[in-house]
């Protein structure tokens, strides 16, 4: 059988009158389907070019083309129209339920590391300190060796420290590094900076302590600046952060960078029950480490020990969060629970 332009005008004709007589969306979606679906009945008339008469063939082929856009702009209009007068009915026939609540907006708010980082910046600042940052990832040079820590110095035994692969290329496992940064950068100006900022540790997690935690590092240096300016700041740091009532206690330490070096606590509220669990039967917890800078990293930042002075601080804002509001678990700040995290 061959076929000819008089069939596509039959087919024509019959579609556009079926499409006409559709009463609904589904009757109109089934007769695009029956049509132009795959095994539809244009398909086939147009794959049917192969059959036709070859002096006949371009001008079946170009009505055939012709018809097929026809009914598809054919359809589209009746669809469009149908599903316009459809809503239209529901918006006059259809009730409107006000009667559910609507949904509450849940507005955002800071992390409480980042607020306590915000009131640690904001108590520095009036203390003179500029924020400065610094690398995450760190030279063991920097890390270590500029911090008078030369390659198997036990004192790196107190940073279980991740390795990159390459050579000489890790995680910083403290903001101390920052120090010889920011002392090449001002040398031989004085510097009073702190500086924030992510560390890393490859250490057992604990209540108290994780692998990624925030540190915020301090450093001045100028010339007649003692131990006592050190114990100052100190305090005043923490009277204006923990306020009058809490106590806080300045044990003598050992730090490679620092000579003489301390270590500071804050006591656990009285009342908490998991004072002796956090404290281990103490009821102090650690918040930082301190000293006056030794002099040779003074040198390696660039200042003559002989003429300048200066102290150093690292601090951990996490453990300062917990003593604050007795958290009683540091894994917390991470764990990214929403009932923790809006409490604050
Ligand atoms: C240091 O990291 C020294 N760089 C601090 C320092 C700076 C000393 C400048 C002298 C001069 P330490 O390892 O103790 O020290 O850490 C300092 C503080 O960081 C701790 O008191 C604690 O508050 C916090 N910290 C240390 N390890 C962790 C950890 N794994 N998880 C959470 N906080 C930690």
């Amino acid at each position: 059988m061959t076929t000819t332009v008089t069939d596509l005008a039959a087919l024509e004709s019959r579609a556009a009158g079926e499409l006409a007589a559709c009463a609904d969306e589904p009757a109109l979606r089934a007769w695009n389907t029956r049509y132009f679906g795959k095994t539809g009945e244009m398909a086939a008339a147009l794959k049917a070019v192969g059959s036709v008469e070859p002096a006949q063939r371009k001008a079946y082929g170009q009505e055939a083309n012709r018809v097929k856009e026809a009914l598809t702009a054919a359809y589209d209009a009746a669809l469009a129209a149908r599903q316009e007068a459809d809503l239209l009915k529901s918006l006059a026939e259809d009730k409107l339920d006000v009667t559910l609540p609507g949904r509450s907006p849940q507005p955002g708010r800071l992390h409480l590391v980042t607020q306590t980082l915000r009131e640690i910046y904001a108590i520095f600042a009036d203390l003179g300190f500029q924020v400065f940052r610094s690398r995450e990832v760190e030279s063991d040079e920097l890390n270590f060796g500029q911090l008078n820590m030369p390659p198997h110095h036990p004192a790196r035994d107190m940073w279980d420290t991740f390795h990159t692969t390459t050579p000489g290329v890790l995680l910083r496992t403290h903001t101390s590094p920052g120090q010889i940064h920011v002392m090449r950068q001002a040398c031989p100006d004085p510097v009073r900076a702190i500086l924030p900022g992510m560390c890393y540790r490859f250490e057992q997690i604990t209540t108290r302590s994780e692998m990624q935690f925030v540190q915020v590092e301090g450093l001045a240096v100028g010339p007649g600046i003692t131990m006592t300016d050190l114990k100052g700041t100190i305090q005043a740091f923490a009277r204006r952060l923990f306020g009058q009532e809490r106590q806080i206690r300045i044990r003598s330490s050992y730090f490679p960078f620092t000579e003489p070096s301390i270590e500071v606590d804050v006591d656990w509220p009285a009342d908490d029950p998991n004072r002796d669990r956090l404290t281990k039967g103490t009821g102090w917890l650690e918040i930082m480490g301190a000293g006056m800078v030794h002099p040779t990293v003074l040198r390696n930042g660039g200042y003559d020990p002989a003429k300048v002075s200066g102290f150093a601080f690292g601090m951990g804002p996490q453990r300062i969060a917990m003593l604050r509001h007795a958290i009683d678990d540091i894994r917390l700040f991470w764990g990214n629970d929403l009932r923790f995290l809006s409490q604050f």
